[in-house]
């Protein structure tokens, strides 16, 4: 039996798609027991992104293989938009098998809030991660912005703040979005404005995009999916409405899916943040994930300095100077509660 190597394209829970990027010609997958094992905490042994090794499907009774080695059927499985696979009854070629996991350059994690300690992977072997919030509909809530940033700052994954939905502000949020662009430029997060519906800011995202693999994350209703869209119109992710109740969004995107982009690059939409749970940092650790304290922390009389009380400390000083807002100082004070709170 062959095995080769390919990238979770697509995580359907019991169920894969593999591809060996940069090609693009995802075909089905499964666990097997043993793997789903080996993978410690988390409760996700395999995630998107994921490189894999993969023991070949077999084909199925009756079925001459031929042409393509992803699809041993012959049958290449149809792809709708070049996005999903579309099973087929009889046709189905039986799936690969996924051996093993192989070493990550990095992954996200989601901590379950239900203080299980269960660490959910997200997203495996990620270039970037754009992070789309918007001022409206739902409206952003920025400790929990604050709290998706220092959990990139604590996977080394380079975050990308991306304010969508700009057509919707206008004069009387025009104030909103200096502000925002002040405390996250100021803290020094690359933040892009776009629309979906002008297309404000889509080029400049296109281009940040077109290499390696981006990971789309946020609250439901922000626009992911149709930011994805918006890249390459050629893709197909379902986008949802918001809800008229709740002016919120109704969590359509469900599993983590690539995409290839038309123009180059991957990007990964993912189902809609809800709670947040911090990953494991002592106390002291957190400020060294906002990369303003860290600037500026060591400057500090005490050293570790949790930047509360302690006399002679200069994240303080940087706050009453203006030099760190005070948002981001709040977000890190509620972090800090936080985690006191859960030890
Ligand atoms: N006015 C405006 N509406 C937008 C923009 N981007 C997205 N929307 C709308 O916002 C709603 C939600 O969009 P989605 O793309 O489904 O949002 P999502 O972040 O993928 O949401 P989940 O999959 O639930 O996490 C849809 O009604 C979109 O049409 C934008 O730039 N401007
Ligand atoms: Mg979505
Ligand atoms: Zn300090």
């Amino acid at each position: 039996m062959t095995e080769s190597e390919a990238i979770v394209v697509k995580n359907a829970g019991s169920h894969f798609l593999l591809s060996r990027l940069p090609e693009w010609a995802p075909f089905p997958a499964v666990l097997r027991g043993k793997v789903r094992l080996k993978g410690s905490s988390s409760t996700n042994p395999v995630a998107v992104g994921d490189r894999v090794r993969f023991r070949e499907g077999t084909p199925p009774e009756g079925v001459r293989p031929s042409g393509s080695p992803h699809h041993p059927s012959g049958t290449v499985p149809p792809l709708s938009n070049r996005g999903c696979y579309v099973p087929q009854g009889e046709s189905l070629p039986e799936a690969a098998v996924i051996t093993e996991v192989l070493p990550r350059q990095n992954y996200v994690i989601r901590r379950s809030t239900n203080l299980s300690r269960k660490n959910h992977v997200i997203a495996a072997n990620l270039d970037r991660a754009v992070i789309a919030v918007s001022l409206l509909f739902p409206e952003i809530k920025l400790p929990f912005l604050d709290r998706i940033l220092v959990t990139c700052e604590v996977y080394g994954i380079r975050p990308v703040i991306v304010l969508n939905k700009i057509d919707l502000y206008g004069e009387l949020y025009a104030e909103d979005v200096e502000n925002f662009l002040r405390i996250y430029e100021g803290a020094g997060y690359k933040v892009i404005r776009t629309s979906c519906k002008t297309g404000e800011g889509i080029d400049e995202l296109r281009e940040l995009c077109s290499e390696g693999v981006s990971l789309f994350s946020g609250e439901s209703g922000v626009g992911k999916s149709s930011l994805i869209k918006a890249l390459d119109p050629g893709l197909d992710p379902k986008i949802g409405k918001i809800s008229a109740a709740h002016m919120q969004g109704k969590h359509t995107t469900s599993l983590y899916e690539m995409y290839p982009l038309a123009g180059g690059g991957f990007v990964v939409d993912s189902p809609g943040l809800r709670g947040f749970g911090l990953v494991d940092l002592e106390k002291e650790e957190i400020s060294k994930y906002f990369p303003e304290m860290l600037r500026v922390g060591q400057g500090c009389r005490f050293t570790p300095c949790t930047h509360t009380h302690e006399p002679g400390c200069a994240v303080k000083e940087a706050v009453d100077a203006g030099v760190i807002s005070p948002e981001r100082y709040n977000s890190y004070l509620g972090m800090l509660e936080e985690d006191t709170k859960f030890r």
